[in-house]
């Protein structure tokens, strides 16, 4: 990389200095291919494919490209996705990307700030005129059925949906948990157009025996084996025929986006992110738990009580996640803000969410918790669309303030401040704060 390169002021440096260190690694994080020693001629397929969505087009040369190096559309404005902007890169998987706080203001996410969770590589075709879902498994009528089936033979629905990673809040935990270094902003509520699970399912005929869904796509493992999934993950029967259960093909109005599982994509609300498939090609009905990849072991399961931070717990106790935990995220003001002097009242505004449940109150507090300030929070637009919240507050006089917010929800549980370690750094709902100075 040249010298002078222009490094972008956001925390997408991480990507830079990672490419400065060790350019063929680097290659190897973002592109999910181990780079052949001195070209990028190894960027055929997969790989070739994240590069073209990173910047916007194909690359006729690609083959002269050397291994480690950053094509200028990134390194002159920083790593950008085609069709997003405003999100944060994180550095140590393919395209992983979360959304500041302050960029998540708008009540219905746009897709531009929909933050992506890849835990492989997304296919290279994504054609919608193509597609097939097949539903298998224990059903009386196995079904293939393409794009224009689904919105041909079911009622087609359009429904706004928040979607929380698992893994959200996990950079906050000391000691360090595994994985993705998630902040704030693993978390979006856009618009979705498609079908109900439910009534797909009741066309195949689920039998009896049926007592799990398993979930699989079309991207592929990081190792590149054959065979090997990345994820496929699956809900016990009961939540698998809930009918706010959606299989979509729009987001926000348009096609879904490529790095949110374009053409098609699986909808399990309220639960983790994780068991929404994106690039979503079958479902199987089975007779067992399903045992996919990130389905045991400790995937996705918490101790079953409470533990001091940093306490090894036995796998096979620990419990598996189903509802995410109420939670909520100041999206304006942006954390730090100064305001203008003798400006003394700020309007807070922001999301609430609570997984299957829905959030009941919403309090806002100007002096670290002493005391509390109801919020006016909005129903939500449907179930398991995130529900806003906007209060105006007065700060007394100059100085640094911290705003914190706290969300109830309708079983009266609430958020902690502090956060209640596990050691793979799940479900983190500790209250949100930013920082205001008035002057
Ligand atoms: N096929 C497939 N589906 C997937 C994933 C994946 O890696 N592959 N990641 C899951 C996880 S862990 C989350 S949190 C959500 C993230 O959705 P998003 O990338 O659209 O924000 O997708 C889920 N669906
Ligand atoms: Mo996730």
């Amino acid at each position: 990389m040249p010298k002078d390169t222009p490094l972008s002021a956001e925390k997408e440096v991480d990507l830079f200095e990672l490419y400065a260190e060790d350019p063929e690694l680097a290659d190897e994080l973002v592109f999910g291919r181990v780079p052949h020693k001195d070209r990028r001629g190894f960027l055929r397929g997969a790989g070739l494919a994240t590069m073209g969505a990173l910047i916007g087009a194909t690359i006729p040369f690609h083959r002269n490209m050397p291994s480690g190096f950053i094509p200028e559309a990134i390194a002159a404005t920083g790593m950008k996705i085609k069709g997003k902007n405003g999100l944060t890169i994180l550095n140590d998987r393919p395209v992983n990307a979360e959304t500041p706080p302050h960029n998540l203001d708008d009540d219905v996410t746009p897709t531009a700030r929909h933050f992506i969770r890849n835990n492989g590589i997304p296919p290279e075709d994504m054609n919608p005129d193509t597609w097939m879902l097949t539903i298998d498994g224990f059903v009386d009528n196995p079904l293939k059925l393409s794009i224009a089936d689904l919105k041909s033979k079911f009622e087609v629905i359009t429904r706004k949906i928040c979607i929380e990673c698992g893994g959200n809040g996990r950079a906050f935990f000391d000691p360090k948990a595994k994985g993705n270094q998630w902040s704030l902003g693993a978390v979006a509520c856009a618009e979705w157009t498609g079908v109900r699970l439910i009534d797909v399912l009741k066309a195949a005929g689920v039998k009896k025996q049926a007592i799990y869904t398993a979930h699989y796509g079309a991207d592929t493992h990081l190792s590149g084996k054959p065979g090997k999934l990345p994820i496929s993950r699956g809900v016990p029967i009961r939540k698998g025929m809930d009918s706010n259960n959606l299989i979509t093909f729009a987001m926000n109005g348009e096609s879904i986006h490529p790095m949110n599982g374009a053409p098609l994509r699986l909808h399990i609300p309220g639960w983790p992110g994780s068991f929404s498939h994106k690039w979503f090609n079958r479902m199987q009905l089975r007779d067992v738990v399903h045992d996919g990849t990130k389905m045991t072991g400790a995937a996705y399961r918490l101790p079953p009580h409470p533990v001091a931070a940093g306490t090894k717990v036995d796998k096979k106790t620990m419990v598996f996640i189903e509802s995410m935990v109420v939670k909520s995220l100041i999206t304006s003001p942006e954390s730090g803000i100064k305001l203008p002097k003798g400006e003394r009242s700020v309007r807070v505004h922001g999301h609430a969410w609570a997984g299957d449940n829905s959030v009941s109150r919403l309090h806002l507090s100007i002096d670290f918790g002493v005391t509390w300030i109801h919020a006016k929070l909005d129903a939500p637009a449907n179930p398991y669309a995130w529900q806003n919240f906007t209060q105006t507050v007065k700060l007394p006089q100059k100085g640094y303030y911290e705003i914190w917010a706290r969300a109830t929800d309708d079983q009266g549980r609430t958020q902690p401040f502090a956060i209640a370690w596990n050691p793979k750094g799940y479900m983190n709902n500790s209250m949100h704060r930013i920082s205001v100075y008035a002057s």
